[in-house]
């Protein structure tokens, strides 16, 4: 991979390598457990093409890549593919970079224009027997789960009107129903929200569009039994700036951030909105729940300005990474009262990547999984990913009151995001699948994919899988049982 500038986007764990593999038998160090018997896929960006104009956002338009780690018979495998999006077809054919800065088509070459700009990079979605690769700027592509050949942009067999589908999408454990937004729905810079329903079966049963307070990157949502929850975080777009070859995003710190809660089978007009503190800003939600009582709890990673150091840099934003005042928050709102007053508590520390059982979305929930960073760590963190850190510590947090329970690495390695494996035992919380980064020198690395019993983290790995090549960081992954691939096999024939 020749070309690449030397700046953030395209050195260390983020240099880009543009290989496409596959690798049977794989060294397994451990026990495989037998539950473990599936595909952790991962969506894991590498772009292909050196870009043609200095874009600091590039990191988030780097070509999808479907990663698969395959466990079976006490064995593992690994593949990995380019997903066949029209913006990456149309770049092999040109044999360079036609599409230019993050988000912005005004910055495109000629040939580019009408193709679809999505790169498919950031969350490998299974429900209803597909797997889709998804980015919340665009629609989703199909993948084969077992080929990972691409198989084509997906919109719910022609009924979705909106442009766009979050990468985070919530599934209901109970009815199986997949809720999904879309924002930018009506186009570039718009306001519009698109909210739809995907029923068990994979049909798509109702698609609602309604207007944010403004246009913001709205990265996640959640759900409870009762509704669904839009959270709005003061990183702005303005069509004018994109027109002028601008960024798409800029954070303002003096705006107010929202929370829209919306009965879940409801009418977009019963939308309320909650008032909640200026210039805050959240990748990722943990998962939200009502009380007894009808509050409605929406835990999340939340800071002070946006994670993004680029993002803040654009924006004149002189806050260093540590001075965000990252910390696990729960928003409290009362759907049924009359104030639209938001009540925070710290339930949590500074961190990201936050994992939960899949059976406890939109429930009540004991105990969750997220990455954070070692306090004592006396170097710096491993250099990699959007923010430019990697993660050292995999925690399980308590919410009964039990103390957090923690994996800490040595100096030099780092994990990503892990999946939740379930165990059928009762009582047994399972298993996590985390690939974890070891920097072996200036410029080199080796990754190994490492199963930890969830109850347990501190106990380390019961089984570690060495992948003989490198990878870039992942962003978010899936995990597919094996039984989940051979069904929808079967009903595909
Ligand atoms: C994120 C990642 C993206 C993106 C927007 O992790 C936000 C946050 C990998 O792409 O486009
Ligand atoms: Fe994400």
């Amino acid at each position: 991979m020749t070309g690449f500038p030397q700046d953030p986007n395209y050195i260390g764990l983020n240099t880009p390598l543009g290989t496409e593999f596959d690798f049977t038998a794989l060294p397994v160090e451990g026990t495989i457990p037998p539950e473990v018997t599936g595909t952790f896929f991962r969506a894991v960006p590498d772009p292909a093409f050196a870009p043609f104009m200095e874009d600091a956002a590039a990191i988030l338009s780097a070509d999808g890549m479907v990663s698969a780690i395959r466990f079976g018979d006490g064995t593992a495998s690994a593949a990995a593919r380019y997903v066949a999006t029209q913006r990456h077809q149309a770049e092999v054919a040109a044999g360079h970079a036609l599409f230019g800065k993050y988000r912005n088509p005004f910055t495109d070459k000629p040939e580019a224009t009408g193709l679809d700009r999505t790169v498919a990079n950031t969350t490998p979605v299974w429900h209803a027997g597909k797997l889709l690769m998804t980015k919340e700027d665009g629609r989703p592509y199909r993948v084969d789960p077992t080929t990972l050949e691409t198989l084509g942009r997906y919109d719910f067999g022609g009924l979705l009107r909106s442009e766009t589908m979050t990468a985070h999408v919530r599934i209901d454990p109970d009815t199986g129903e997949m809720f999904v937004f879309g924002y930018e729905a009506a186009g570039l810079a718009t306001r519009t929200i698109a909210y739809f329903i995907i029923d068990r079966d994979g049909a798509l049963t109702s698609e609602q569009w309604f207007e944010a307070p403004y246009c913001a990157m709205m990265h996640d949502f959640t759900i409870t039994q009762n509704y669904a929850l839009f959270p709005i975080y003061p990183t702005t777009c303005e069509l004018d700036r994109l027109k002028a070859g601008g960024e798409h995003w800029l954070h303002d710190q003096s705006v107010d951030s929202w929370l829209g809660v919306l009965p879940r089978y409801g009418d977009v007009s019963e939308i309320r909105w909650f008032r909640g503190p200026a210039g805050v800003s959240c990748y990722h939600m943990m998962n939200a729940f009502e009380d007894a009582d009808g509050l409605i709890h929406f835990d999340q990673c939340l800071s002070d300005s946006n994670a993004f150091p680029f993002i803040r840099a654009a924006s004149g934003i002189a806050l260093e990474q540590w001075e965000l005042n990252g910390r696990l928050a729960r928003w409290t709102v009362d759907p049924k009262g009359s104030a639209d007053t938001i009540a925070e508590t710290v339930i949590g520390p500074p961190g990201d990547f936050p994992v939960i059982p899949a059976a406890v979305q939109g429930r009540p929930y004991t105990h969750a999984w997220m990455l954070t960073m070692n306090p004592e760590r006396r170097g710096p963190p491993v250099f990699g990913g959007p923010v430019g850190a990697m993660f050292d510590v995999l925690l399980r947090l308590d919410f009964t009151g039990a103390q957090p329970r923690a994996l800490a690495l040595p100096m030099g390695s780092c994990f990503n995001e892990p999946v939740h494996v379930p165990s059928a035992q009762s009582g047994h919380e399972g298993w996590l699948l985390t690939v974890v980064d070891h920097q072996t020198g200036p410029d080199s690395f080796v990754h190994e994919c490492w199963i930890i019993a969830a109850a347990q983290p501190e106990a380390g790995p019961v089984a570690k899988v060495t992948l003989p090549h490198r990878t870039r960081p992942q962003v978010h992954g899936w995990w597919v049982s094996a039984a989940q691939i051979a069904a929808a096999k079967a009903e595909a024939a």
